[in-house]
């Protein structure tokens, strides 16, 4: 056949997608891909027949939406991003593709469950949290809008690691989420690029002309793994590409020669660790040769690829900025900036101030965080050692900036020294950020709150010299995953009321609004969440034992642990309330279940004690017949997509309580008001966004403001005051402090509390008596389920400006320059 008629052939008769079709594709792939008699074959095996089969028919019409692509001469978005958060594609992808209910009705007529054999595959978690699950709506997002975007990232064999609790603390396991191998990932050996380290810098002339040739490095393969993302309800699929390293032939053979064989297998592994892990560090930067490595790994690979499409679709260098642009996704890729430079100066020989516009122009930059701690430098002399010519370019490209600076602000050497690339007060380090923000036309925060304080704080300086590059693009989240794949009972009372447009629109909401005056839809709205409530419930007694009662309040709170986040205010919290009950003030409390879920960077001693805290406090509690019935503290072990997908529907009250001024955003907080969870929450990241959008009467804020944070730790904060005017506080921290609830080792939390009597850097003292008001608040609110319900629906139905789509359309007009009235 020749090859049109092949095409002609697949346009016109691509598979079917109808039950009887999917049926006989799955019966083959059970038997041809898995090898397996129907007879004999596992649920594990019947899963992969299915994926092979949802596979076949992606892969078909992401050749489609390739070549539309390609025909349309489209600008390409590309997104670089160290993480993906994916978690799993099974039901995700039949919802998107649009054959959801034919898959189902095709299995089960061979007797096999869907939703049972979905559970099997492990969660795609190559991201640590806020930031990585970002990555991961933005991608499904520009597929369901058929934007013409790319993520790259890398194919980290090993991704976050499992949490499990073992008398009470956090033990990691290594995540193996490709033992028994993917059918989602297209492996792609032919396309290949090599990746270069160490080696030195010739410099010679040739034509009057400085040219650099790096020479003597060690060199890596980047091999390509391509995963197709599908898009809600049109044809349209695109691509994520990850990296995986290999080592290179050449390499090998060296070492072969030389004699040593065990040497060369060695080395290679070695090499090959460059892909082997996520780091699960989330907010400290990592100082470690390894993790830079990675980051100019996937980068390079990455970049070396989209010049590469860019020259076969026959476009000039000249013109990139036209064809291509790339978002920075925190600083995490910002050596991007260097690297685009070193091809456009050292491959494409381009002038120097050619080169630099063109770069600033594709680059854009999202800063996902002010936390110190998370900024990333690395010193000068391990970026020397590791890319020395990107050092140069570095030092090149800070020159031309600080003559720029000291061209605008005359005489200000501070300045100069504030905004250097190069900080010199700290051993000489690179600072990310500063080479982001200079090599980027566009720079954004994920939040209001969070743009502004970028504004007045971190980058006050950059935003006098270029006030026009900073603009502010609030967070977003799927509502494909996060309401209509979560939780199926809300999706379809929400779509008997106003049809099911609202998943690509959520704006549509809106029409719920009425409906919140209604008693009999108030009335199906709650029997949705007690359904939800149950079978968190009993997901719940199966992970940890723990029986809980779906009709009490669930207060959850899920998110990594961090100091910042304060999972200790809301313990203390809990244990005031167990107090109150102790007292016999049972009767004016709303029985509660408090859940907490998180995983606790492996290094970040204090957030592995805040869980083992959760944990001895919940083992009392649980275990006192005085507050039965009244409370419950559940900590939810392994906290992954998979499970925010179970709990956040079930969910009544979500705890947002970060330290105002340091959250950049969350994305949590949308997910639960989305689902009908009231917030109670501080002034922080998107809360703001979310008070006005769903109105102040419908979300529990308290607390100290950002501003009011600054000028009370300005003034100098003595958190020891507020244990001693607060009486409740008091006998909450003495009954930590004392070992009430660890008696077989009572001093186990004396430090904890004692740093914060002494210290508390995150105001949990300053804050509690207007969080224990503010959970009064709630609880009364509660105990009237009528008011309680017409809320959460209004939160429901208030949400719609949250949806990444609206966020995605943002970046497309004010960074990316593509208009999403035509992409193509
Ligand atoms: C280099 C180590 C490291 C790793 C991760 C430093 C910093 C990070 C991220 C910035 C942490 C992160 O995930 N930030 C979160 O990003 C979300 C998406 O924008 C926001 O909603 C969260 O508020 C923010 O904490």
């Amino acid at each position: 056949m020749a090859i049109a008629d092949i095409l002609h052939e697949l346009e016109h008769h691509p598979r079917p997608c109808d039950k009887e079709g999917l049926k006989k594709s799955i019966r083959d792939a059970l038997i041809h891909q898995a090898g397996k008699d129907p007879l004999e074959a596992t649920p594990r095996d019947w899963l992969e027949a299915v994926s092979y089969a949802v596979r076949e028919r992606m892969i078909e019409r992401r050749m489609f939406t390739q070549r539309l692509f390609n025909r349309e001469h489209a600008k390409r978005v590309y997104y670089l991003s160290m993480e993906y958060l994916i978690g799993r594609m099974l039901i995700n992808s039949l919802l998107n593709l649009g054959f959801y209910d034919p898959t189902r009705e095709a299995l089960s007529e061979m007797g096999v469950d869907l939703l049972t054999i979905a559970e099997l595959e492990p969660d795609a978690a190559l991201g640590n949290g806020g930031l990585g699950r970002l990555a991961a709506c933005i991608l499904d997002s520009m597929a369901s809008q058929c934007m013409p975007g790319y993520g790259y990232g890398i194919r980290y064999e090993y991704g976050m690691f499992q949490q499990q609790i073992e008398h009470g603390q956090q033990v990691e396991h290594p995540d193996n989420w490709l033992r028994y191998g993917n059918n989602w990932e297209f492996a792609r050996p032919e396309k290949l690029f090599r990746v270069r380290f160490y080696g030195r810098v010739i410099t010679h002339r040739d034509n009057g002309n400085i040219r650099h040739h790096w020479q003597d490095c060690e060199e890596v393969i980047a091999m390509a793994y391509d995963y197709p993302m599908p898009g809600y309800g049109n044809k349209n699929v695109n691509n994520l590409r990850l990296w995986a390293a290999k080592a290179t032939r050449d390499f090998d053979l060296n070492y072969f020669n030389e004699g040593d064989y065990i040497g060369a297998i060695q080395k290679k592994a070695e090499t090959e660790t460059i892909s082997m892990v996520l780091y699960p560090n989330d907010a400290t930067a990592i100082g470690r040769e390894l993790r830079l490595k990675q980051e100019y790994f996937f980068v390079s690979a990455s970049i070396q690829d989209i010049l590469q499409h860019h020259e076969e679709m026959g476009y000039r260098i000249s013109e990139l900025a036209d064809k291509v642009a790339l978002q920075l996704n925190d600083t995490h890729p910002a050596i991007a900036v260097a690297e685009l430079m070193h091809l456009l100066l050292d491959k494409h020989e381009l002038p120097w101030m050619t080169a630099w516009e063109i770069t600033k122009s594709v680059f854009g930059y999202t800063n996902h965080t002010l936390l110190p701690e998370a900024l990333e430098t690395w010193p000068v002399a391990v970026m020397e050692r590791v890319l020395p010519r990107h050092m140069q370019i570095i030092y090149d490209i800070n020159f031309h900036f600080m003559n720029e600076v000291r061209h605008t602000f005359p005489g200000d050497t501070e300045i100069v020294r504030r905004l250097s690339i190069i900080d010199e007060d700290h051993g000489r380090q690179v600072r990310m950020a500063h080479l982001a923000v200079v090599g980027s036309h566009k720079i954004n925060g994920v939040a209001a709150l969070h743009t502004a304080l970028l504004k007045d704080t971190l980058f006050n300086d950059f935003y006098r010299l270029w006030p026009e590059r900073f603009v502010s693009i609030t967070n977003g989240i799927t509502p494909r995953l996060w309401l209509n794949q979560a939780n199926p009972a809300l999706s379809d009372l929400i779509s008997e009321h106003i049809g099911r447009d609202w998943v690509m629109d959520l704006s549509q909401l809106k029409a719920l609004e009425s409906f919140a005056d209604v008693a009999r839809c108030r009335a199906e709205f709650r029997s949705v969440k007690e359904a939800n409530k149950r079978h968190l419930a009993s997901l719940v007694l199966e992970r940890t034992g723990i029986h809980i009662d779906p009709t009490a309040m669930f207060d959850v709170q899920v998110k990594r642990i961090h100091e910042y986040k304060r999972q200790l205010l809301n313990l203390l919290h809990v244990v005031a309330f167990y107090n109150r009950i102790r007292r016999g003030e049972a009767a004016q409390q709303a029985p509660r279940v408090v859940l907490f879920a998180g995983k606790a960077a492996p290094s970040y001693m204090r957030a592995k004690q805040i869980i083992r805290l959760i944990n001895d406090v919940a083992d009392v509690i649980n275990h006192d017949p005085v507050v039965d019935g009244w409370l419950k503290v559940v900590f939810y072990p392994n906290y992954d997509v998979s499970s925010a997908a179970v709990i956040i529907p079930a969910a009544d009250l979500s705890e947002q309580i970060s330290t105002a001024g340091m959250e950049a955003s969350g994305t949590g907080n949308m997910k639960l008001a989305l689902n009908g969870a009231l917030t109670i929450g501080t002034l922080d990241g998107a809360n703001v966004e979310i008070r006005e959008a769903v109105g102040e009467e419908n979300i529990f804020i308290f607390g100290l403001t950002a501003e009011q944070v600054a000028e009370t730790r300005q003034r100098g904060y003595r958190p020891r005051t507020h244990y001693e005017e607060n009486a409740e506080l008091r006998e909450v921290l003495d009954m930590i402090r004392s070992g009430f609830f660890s008696p077989d080792e009572r001093g186990r939390y004396r430090a904890l509390v004692d740093d914060l009597l002494g210290n508390d850097a995150f105001l949990v003292l300053a804050d509690f008596a207007a969080y224990v008001e503010a959970q009064e608040r709630a609880d009364a609110l509660y105990r009237n389920p009528e008011e309680w319900t017409r809320r959460a629906m209004l939160n429901t139905a208030r949400m719609g400006y949250f949806s990444i789509d609206r966020t995605v359309q943002q970046y497309a007009e004010e960074v990316w320059g593509v208009n999403p009235e035509c992409w193509i």
